[in-house]
């Protein structure tokens, strides 16, 4: 049993854990470069993403001159914050902007799925909500096996693994960023 006079060691010792948990967590200390946090605030407004493997075209027929696969885009809400309120970085200042350059996704599903990776060229100033479009899933893999197949029925259901990096103007401090996204291939209706 914890005497009183060992007791507010021991919390003392509990918050001094947190707070080196949390900047352990955003990859820096007080004063370190990135000064910029980046958050994902929103992926594809939430939601799953159902993706379609074929649409069929005007005709509505299959296997016809005006098939055509789509290539999924969706739009990328991320949050930037200065890690320390404390710090003056300012949009037009030094420090002020996050370059990201590159883009990784890695799919978890039953059935492998080729992962994805491709350049970026988005720059998010200090202190705004930046959104982007990013393609999450290429034509070039919904042409090949797995998704192929469900041209002709069935379904996947996958977790996209996100994976963004870049780089702090002026420090070139590594920037990365994770989130996921559900994703439901099949050979969904087509619309208009
Ligand atoms: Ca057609
Ligand atoms: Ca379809």
């Amino acid at each position: 049993m914890q005497s009183r006079l060992q007791l507010p060691t021991f919390r003392r010792f509990g918050m001094a854990a947190g707070v080196a948990a949390i900047l352990l967590l955003a990859g820096c200390s007080d004063s370190s470069a990135p000064r910029s946090v980046l958050t994902v605030t929103e992926i594809n407004n939430n939601a799953p993403l159902s993706s379609d493997v074929r649409n069929f075209g005007t005709d509505r027929t299959p296997n016809t001159t005006d098939d055509f696969v789509v290539e999924d885009q969706v739009a990328v809400e991320i949050l930037s914050e200065v890690h320390d309120p404390a710090l003056d970085v300012f949009q037009s200042g030094p420090f002020g902007h996050i370059f990201i350059t590159n883009y990784e996704i890695r799919y978890e599903s039953e059935e492998e799925i080729e992962p994805v990776s491709g350049s970026l060229a988005w720059t998010i100033p200090v202190n705004t909500t930046f959104v982007g479009s990013l393609a999450v899933v290429p034509v070039a893999r919904k042409a090949a096996p797995p998704l192929s197949v469900l041209v002709s029925g069935g379904e996947i259901i996958a977790t996209a693994h996100i994976t963004l990096r870049g780089k702090e103007k002026d420090s070139n401090a590594p920037v990365k960023i994770e989130t996921q996204l559900p994703v439901h291939f099949a050979n969904w209706v087509d619309g208009n």
